[in-house]
C-alpha cells in the first residue's frame, strides 16, 4: 500500500512537471518574436554589409609619376625622382576624416613598378630613392595616420608591372606574391586590397623596351592570389573587375547604374576585360553578392599635376557624383591625388570642404522621421514589421510583406506639410536585394501625382526632384524578386548651395 501511494506520487509529480512545461511553452509562444523574413539566395557577408556603410572612401594616388608628371610611367624612372619636401600622411588623414571619407586607400605600387615601401623583393623602391635618405616608408606613414584618425587602409598594388624583367614569366608571380605578403603582413589591418585590370603593353621591362601581352585569363592565377589574401588578412575585402568582394562599376567617372543590382555572375568576368555595361548594371540573376565601387578624381587625372590645379572639381560637382554613386546602391570611391610636397592640394582641400558642408546640411533632418506610416500589408500584422518602422531612429528596423506579397503600398502622412526635393530609400540588404520598381507619389490638391520612379533600391536610393509641398506620400513597390521589405525612408530639403540640379 505505502509503495503504491510513492508511485502514484511520483506520477503525479511528473504530470504536473509536464503541464507546467506546457503552460511555459505556450505563454512563450505567444510573446516570442516572429522571425525575419525570409533571406534571399545571394546575400551579403556582414564585412560586405560593413563596407557598403562606409558610403564614401578616400583613393591616393601617388609615385614617381607626381614627379614627371605622367599618369602611367614607363618603368625605368629612376628612384632619386621620388623627393617629397614635406610629405605628410597625417594631413592626408585628417582631411580625409574631416571630409567624412571613411577609409583611404593607397597606390603601394602603381604600374611603373615603384614601390612605397622598402620591400626586400627588389630594387626599385622608396629605399633607394632620396625620401628620407632612403629610411623612409610610405605604406608606414600611410597605415599609422589613417589609424590615428580612425579610418581604414587599404592598398593599390598594381598586377602591371612596366619596371620588373620577368614581367610575363612565372618568376614575376613569385615576385607578386612576395609583395602581397609582404604588405598584408607587415602593415597590420589592411581592409581592402585593389586589383587594377588595366594589364600588359609596353614597358621598360628590365631594360628590354618592349610590348608584353599576358593571357588576362591565366596569367595571374588570380584563385590562387585570392586565397592568400584571405589566409594572411581574414577580413579583407577584395577588389576587382570581378571580385570576390567589391567590383569595379566599368567607369571611371564615379557613376553607378540607375539600375544598380549588387549581385553579378563573378565567374563571367574576366579582370581586365569585363563587360563593363554589366558591371554598372549588376545582374538581378547574379549568383555573387559583389558591391559596386566607383571610382572617380577630384581632378581630370589619378595622379597631381599642376597644370590640373584650375581643374579641380567643383563641391557641386562632388555633390552630383555622390547622388549617382552612394545614391546608386554604390559605394564613392574618390581620388585625391598629393602633389610634389607631399600634401593634398589647397584646392582639393576647399572643395571637398564645402562638399561635405552641403551634404551634411542636405541630409541633416530627414523630414519624414516620425511621420503616421500605414501600409496595404504588414508581415503577420505583428509590430516587428510595422510600417512606422520605416521612419523610426532605428536604421536596423524594417518593415515587410507577408510571404507571397511582392508589391505593395505605404502610406506617410506628416503631420504637416512639408517642402522638399530629396528622396531616400533603403532595403534591409543582410537579407538580399529584392526591389525591382518602384514609384513615389503624393497627395496635391486632393489628387494622388507620381514625382518619382526607379528600379533598384539596394543599401541606398536617392532621388533629385523638383521641389514639391505635400503632407502625404505614398511609397509603391511595383515589384521584388522576395516578400518585399523597407528599412528606411527619407524626405529632405537641399541645401541652397547644391544647385538645385534634378535627376
Ligand atoms: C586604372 C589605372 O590604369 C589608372 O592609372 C588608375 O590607377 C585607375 C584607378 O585605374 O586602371
Amino acid at each position: 500500500m505505502g509503495k503504491l501511494n510513492k508511485e502514484v506520487k511520483v506520477v503525479r509529480k511528473i504530470l504536473l512537471k509536464a503541464a507546467l512545461l506546457l503552460v511555459l511553452s505556450a505563454c512563450s509562444a505567444c510573446t516570442r518574436q516572429p522571425g525575419d523574413i525570409p533571406a534571399n539566395k545571394v546575400i551579403p557577408t556582414p564585412q560586405q554589409i560593413a563596407y557598403q556603410k562606409m558610403e564614401l572612401i578616400g583613393f591616393v594616388h601617388f609615385t614617381v609619376n607626381t614627379f614627371t608628371d605622367r599618369e602611367w610611367g614607363n618603368g625605368d624612372e629612376s628612384p632619386d625622382l621620388f623627393h617629397p619636401t614635406a610629405l605628410n600622411t597625417r594631413q592626408w588623414a585628417r582631411v580625409a576624416q574631416e571630409s567624412g571619407l571613411r577609409q583611404l586607400i593607397l597606390t603601394a605600387k602603381h604600374h611603373d613598378g615603384f614601390c612605397l615601401w622598402p620591400s626586400q623583393f627588389g630594387e626599385h623602391t622608396v629605399k633607394q630613392s632620396p625620401y628620407k635618405a632612403g629610411q623612409g616608408d610610405v605604406v608606414r606613414e600611410f597605415v599609422d595616420a589613417c589609424r590615428e584618425y580612425g579610418l581604414k587602409a587599404g592598398l593599390y598594388l598594381s598586377p602591371w608591372d612596366r619596371n620588373h624583367a620577368m614581367y610575363g614569366s612565372p618568376e614575376y608571380l613569385d615576385y607578386y606574391r612576395n609583395q602581397l605578403s609582404e604588405l598584408l603582413s607587415n602593415y597590420g589591418e589592411i581592409s581592402e586590397i585593389w586589383f587594377d585590370g588595366a594589364n600588359g603593353g609596353t614597358g621598360y621591362y628590365g631594360g628590354a623596351y618592349e610590348e608584353r601581352r599576358i593571357d588576362r585569363e591565366t596569367y595571374y592565377q588570380w584563385g590562387q592570389i585570392f586565397d592568400l589574401v584571405k589566409r594572411l588578412q581574414p577580413n579583407i575585402l577584395i577588389f576587382s573587375d570581378a571580385g570576390p568582394d567589391i567590383r569595379w562599376i566599368g567607369n571611371e567617372h564615379g557613376f553607378a547604374g540607375e539600375t544598380n543590382w549588387s549581385m553579378i555572375d563573378a565567374g563571367k568576368t574576366v579582370i581586365g576585360a569585363a563587360d563593363t555595361k554589366y558591371l554598372n548594371s549588376g545582374d538581378p540573376n547574379g549568383t555573387n553578392w559583389v558591391v559596386g565601387e566607383c571610382d572617380v578624381s577630384i581632378r581630370p587625372g589619378w595622379f597631381y599635376h599642376q597644370s590640373q590645379d584650375s581643374l579641380v572639381k567643383t563641391p557641386q560637382e562632388l555633390v552630383d557624383i555622390y547622388y549617382k554613386s552612394v545614391g546608386r546602391n554604390g559605394l564613392l570611391l574618390l581620388n585625391i591625388p598629393p602633389d610634389r610636397r607631399g600634401l593634398f592640394h589647397e584646392r582639393d582641400v576647399q572643395a571637398l570642404k564645402t562638399f561635405k558642408s552641403i551634404i551634411d546640411e542636405t541630409f541633416q533632418v530627414n523630414l519624414a522621421q516620425g511621420a503616421q506610416v500605414t501600409a496595404d500589408n504588414t508581415r503577420l500584422q505583428h509590430r516587428k514589421f510595422s510600417p512606422a518602422n520605416i521612419v523610426d531612429a532605428d536604421p536596423e528596423s524594417y518593415w515587410a510583406a507577408d510571404d507571397g506579397v511582392s508589391q505593395a503600398t505605404l502610406e506617410i502622412e506628416l503631420p504637416a506639410e512639408v517642402l522638399f526635393d530629396r528622396i531616400m530609400i533603403q532595403e534591409p540588404i543582410r537579407f538580399g536585394q529584392r526591389i525591382s520598381q518602384f514609384s513615389v507619389e503624393a497627395e496635391l490638391d486632393g489628387t494622388w501625382q507620381k514625382f518619382a520612379e526607379g528600379t533598384t533600391v539596394g543599401y541606398k536610393r536617392l532621388l533629385r526632384i523638383k521641389p514639391v509641398k505635400a503632407g502625404k506620400i505614398r511609397l509603391i513597390l511595383a515589384e521584388s524578386n522576395n516578400v518585399p521589405a523597407i528599412s528606411n525612408f527619407g524626405i529632405f530639403k537641399a541645401s541652397s548651395a547644391e544647385g538645385a540640379a534634378i535627376d
